[in-house]
Protein backbone atom coordinates (compact mmCIF):
# COMPACT_ATOMS: atom_id res chain seq x y z
CA UNK A 1 0.00 0.00 0.00
CA UNK A 2 1.43 3.44 -0.70
CA UNK A 3 1.63 5.89 2.08
CA UNK A 4 -0.69 8.93 2.29
CA UNK A 5 1.32 12.51 2.22
CA UNK A 6 -0.67 15.08 3.42
CA UNK A 7 1.18 17.96 2.64
CA UNK A 8 -0.68 21.58 3.20
CA UNK A 9 0.17 25.05 2.21
CA UNK A 10 1.08 27.68 5.27
CA UNK A 11 1.95 31.45 5.34
CA UNK A 12 4.55 32.89 8.21
CA UNK A 13 4.30 36.24 9.16
CA UNK A 14 7.68 37.60 10.37
CA UNK A 15 8.82 40.81 11.94
CA UNK A 16 11.72 41.78 14.41
CA UNK A 17 12.30 45.49 15.37
CA UNK A 18 15.60 44.66 17.87
CA UNK A 19 19.08 43.02 18.06
CA UNK A 20 19.59 43.61 14.62
CA UNK A 21 16.61 42.90 12.72
CA UNK A 22 17.87 42.02 9.39
CA UNK A 23 19.79 39.08 10.58
CA UNK A 24 16.90 37.90 12.93
CA UNK A 25 14.66 37.51 9.97
CA UNK A 26 17.14 36.14 7.83
CA UNK A 27 18.31 33.25 11.04
CA UNK A 28 14.58 33.06 11.40
CA UNK A 29 14.29 31.91 7.35
CA UNK A 30 16.74 29.41 7.54
CA UNK A 31 15.67 27.70 10.63
CA UNK A 32 12.40 27.30 9.59
CA UNK A 33 13.09 26.07 5.83
CA UNK A 34 15.36 23.43 7.98
CA UNK A 35 12.47 21.78 10.19
CA UNK A 36 11.17 18.60 9.81
CA UNK A 37 8.30 18.43 7.54
CA UNK A 38 8.69 21.45 6.01
CA UNK A 39 9.65 21.60 2.59
CA UNK A 40 9.64 24.56 -0.41
CA UNK A 41 9.87 27.64 1.90
CA UNK A 42 9.93 30.61 -0.04
CA UNK A 43 10.74 34.21 1.84
CA UNK A 44 8.65 37.37 0.28
CA UNK A 45 11.17 40.63 0.01
CA UNK A 46 11.77 42.05 3.52
CA UNK A 47 10.43 45.54 4.10
CA UNK A 48 10.92 48.22 6.69
CA UNK A 49 7.62 49.03 8.27
CA UNK A 50 6.55 51.46 10.95
CA UNK A 51 5.22 50.03 14.43
CA UNK A 52 1.29 49.77 14.60
CA UNK A 53 0.67 50.09 18.47
CA UNK A 54 2.95 51.59 20.96
CA UNK A 55 5.03 54.22 18.79
CA UNK A 56 8.16 54.15 20.85
CA UNK A 57 9.61 51.54 19.21
CA UNK A 58 11.93 51.23 16.36
CA UNK A 59 10.36 50.33 12.85
CA UNK A 60 10.64 47.00 11.92
CA UNK A 61 11.96 44.69 9.40
CA UNK A 62 9.09 42.29 8.27
CA UNK A 63 8.54 39.27 5.49
CA UNK A 64 6.13 36.28 5.00
CA UNK A 65 7.12 32.74 3.91
CA UNK A 66 4.61 30.34 1.92
CA UNK A 67 5.86 26.64 2.75
CA UNK A 68 4.66 23.49 2.54
CA UNK A 69 4.57 21.47 5.84
CA UNK A 70 3.21 17.85 6.99
CA UNK A 71 2.71 19.62 10.59
CA UNK A 72 -0.62 20.20 11.86
CA UNK A 73 -1.49 23.93 12.71
CA UNK A 74 -0.99 23.51 16.29
CA UNK A 75 2.26 21.64 15.76
CA UNK A 76 3.44 24.32 13.27
CA UNK A 77 2.38 27.21 16.10
CA UNK A 78 4.58 25.25 18.63
CA UNK A 79 7.55 25.48 16.39
CA UNK A 80 7.16 28.85 15.70
CA UNK A 81 7.17 29.84 19.27
CA UNK A 82 10.39 27.68 20.01
CA UNK A 83 12.16 29.74 17.51
CA UNK A 84 11.18 32.92 18.47
CA UNK A 85 12.15 32.04 22.16
CA UNK A 86 15.66 30.47 20.56
CA UNK A 87 16.16 33.86 19.15
CA UNK A 88 15.83 35.99 22.42
CA UNK A 89 11.84 36.47 22.74
CA UNK A 90 10.70 38.56 25.67
CA UNK A 91 7.11 38.48 25.92
CA UNK A 92 6.09 42.01 27.90
CA UNK A 93 4.10 44.41 26.17
CA UNK A 94 1.48 43.90 23.42
CA UNK A 95 2.48 44.87 20.55
CA UNK A 96 5.58 46.30 22.07
CA UNK A 97 9.18 45.54 20.71
CA UNK A 98 10.58 42.37 19.86
CA UNK A 99 13.83 40.56 18.35
CA UNK A 100 11.07 38.11 16.90
CA UNK A 101 7.65 37.46 15.98
CA UNK A 102 6.62 34.64 14.15
CA UNK A 103 2.71 34.85 13.39
CA UNK A 104 0.90 31.79 11.62
CA UNK A 105 -1.33 33.71 8.76
CA UNK A 106 -2.78 30.90 6.91
CA UNK A 107 -3.26 27.42 7.00
CA UNK A 108 -5.09 25.85 3.41
CA UNK A 109 -8.01 27.50 3.74
CA UNK A 110 -8.51 26.93 7.51
CA UNK A 111 -10.69 28.67 9.47
CA UNK A 112 -9.70 28.38 13.51
CA UNK A 113 -10.79 29.90 16.53
CA UNK A 114 -8.73 28.22 19.53
CA UNK A 115 -7.66 29.73 22.48
CA UNK A 116 -4.58 29.83 21.89
CA UNK A 117 -4.12 29.76 17.86
CA UNK A 118 -6.88 31.87 15.33
CA UNK A 119 -5.86 31.70 12.16
CA UNK A 120 -6.33 33.46 9.42
CA UNK A 121 -4.34 35.60 11.58
CA UNK A 122 -6.92 38.12 12.75
CA UNK A 123 -4.76 41.21 11.99
CA UNK A 124 -3.66 40.20 8.54
CA UNK A 125 -6.05 42.15 6.91
CA UNK A 126 -5.44 45.51 8.65
CA UNK A 127 -2.05 45.55 7.94
CA UNK A 128 0.38 46.41 4.99
CA UNK A 129 3.25 44.94 6.21
CA UNK A 130 2.08 41.91 5.51
CA UNK A 131 -0.42 41.98 2.59
CA UNK A 132 1.96 43.49 0.61
CA UNK A 133 4.91 40.68 1.15
CA UNK A 134 2.12 37.98 1.33
CA UNK A 135 0.99 39.51 -2.49
CA UNK A 136 4.86 39.26 -3.56
CA UNK A 137 4.59 35.47 -3.30
CA UNK A 138 1.14 34.26 -3.09
CA UNK A 139 -0.50 32.49 -5.98
CA UNK A 140 -2.94 34.86 -8.58
CA UNK A 141 -6.22 35.21 -7.27
CA UNK A 142 -5.44 33.98 -3.33
CA UNK A 143 -8.81 33.68 -1.10
CA UNK A 144 -8.23 34.80 2.43
CA UNK A 145 -11.19 32.69 4.36
CA UNK A 146 -13.75 34.39 5.82
CA UNK A 147 -12.44 37.18 4.30
CA UNK A 148 -12.02 38.18 0.83
CA UNK A 149 -9.51 37.68 -1.83
CA UNK A 150 -5.92 39.37 -0.96
CA UNK A 151 -6.12 41.40 -4.09
CA UNK A 152 -9.40 43.42 -2.72
CA UNK A 153 -7.67 43.78 1.02
CA UNK A 154 -4.49 44.88 -0.99
CA UNK A 155 -6.26 47.60 -2.47
CA UNK A 156 -8.19 48.65 0.23
CA UNK A 157 -4.76 48.95 2.75
CA UNK A 158 -2.43 52.27 2.10
CA UNK A 159 0.91 51.44 2.30
CA UNK A 160 1.88 53.39 5.75
CA UNK A 161 5.18 54.12 4.70
CA UNK A 162 6.01 50.24 3.91
CA UNK A 163 9.29 50.34 1.79
CA UNK A 164 10.56 47.10 0.29
CA UNK A 165 14.46 46.68 1.10
CA UNK A 166 17.13 46.29 -1.93
CA UNK A 167 18.23 42.48 -1.76
N1 LIG B 1 -1.94 33.26 18.71
C1 LIG B 1 -3.23 33.20 18.30
N2 LIG B 1 -3.29 33.11 16.97
C2 LIG B 1 -2.00 33.13 16.51
C3 LIG B 1 -1.44 33.04 15.18
N3 LIG B 1 -2.22 32.95 14.11
N4 LIG B 1 -0.09 33.08 15.07
C4 LIG B 1 -1.56 33.36 20.12
C5 LIG B 1 0.70 33.19 16.19
N5 LIG B 1 0.22 33.25 17.47
C6 LIG B 1 -1.13 33.22 17.61
O1 LIG B 1 1.24 36.10 20.85
C7 LIG B 1 0.23 35.99 21.82
C8 LIG B 1 -0.51 34.69 21.63
O2 LIG B 1 -1.19 34.71 20.39
C9 LIG B 1 0.37 33.44 21.52
O3 LIG B 1 0.56 32.84 22.76
C10 LIG B 1 -0.40 32.51 20.57
O4 LIG B 1 -0.90 31.36 21.25
P1 LIG B 1 2.63 36.68 21.24
O5 LIG B 1 3.52 36.48 20.04
O6 LIG B 1 3.06 36.11 22.53
O7 LIG B 1 2.30 38.21 21.55
P2 LIG B 1 2.18 39.42 20.57
O8 LIG B 1 2.84 39.07 19.26
O9 LIG B 1 2.64 40.67 21.25
O10 LIG B 1 0.64 39.57 20.41
P3 LIG B 1 -0.18 39.47 19.13
O11 LIG B 1 -1.55 39.92 19.47
O12 LIG B 1 0.04 38.14 18.46
O13 LIG B 1 0.53 40.58 18.24
P4 LIG B 1 0.81 40.47 16.72
O14 LIG B 1 -0.48 40.46 16.01
O15 LIG B 1 1.80 39.41 16.48
O16 LIG B 1 1.47 41.90 16.46
N6 LIG B 1 4.27 46.63 13.77
C11 LIG B 1 4.99 46.43 12.65
N7 LIG B 1 5.28 47.46 11.82
N8 LIG B 1 5.44 45.16 12.32
C12 LIG B 1 5.15 44.08 13.11
O17 LIG B 1 5.59 42.96 12.78
N9 LIG B 1 4.00 43.23 15.08
C13 LIG B 1 3.22 43.40 16.14
C14 LIG B 1 2.75 42.21 16.90
C15 LIG B 1 2.77 44.73 16.54
N10 LIG B 1 3.20 45.81 15.67
C16 LIG B 1 3.94 45.59 14.58
C17 LIG B 1 4.36 44.26 14.27
MG1 LIG C 1 2.60 37.37 17.55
Amino acid sequence: MTETIDWHEAYIGLGSNLDNPLLQIRSAAKVISGLDDIDECRLSPLYTSQPVGPQDQPDYINAVIRLKTRLSPLQLLKQLQAIENQHGRVRSIRWGARTLDLDLLLYDDLILNLPELTVPHPELKNRSFVLYPLADIAPEGLLIPGTASLSSLLAACPADGLQRLAT
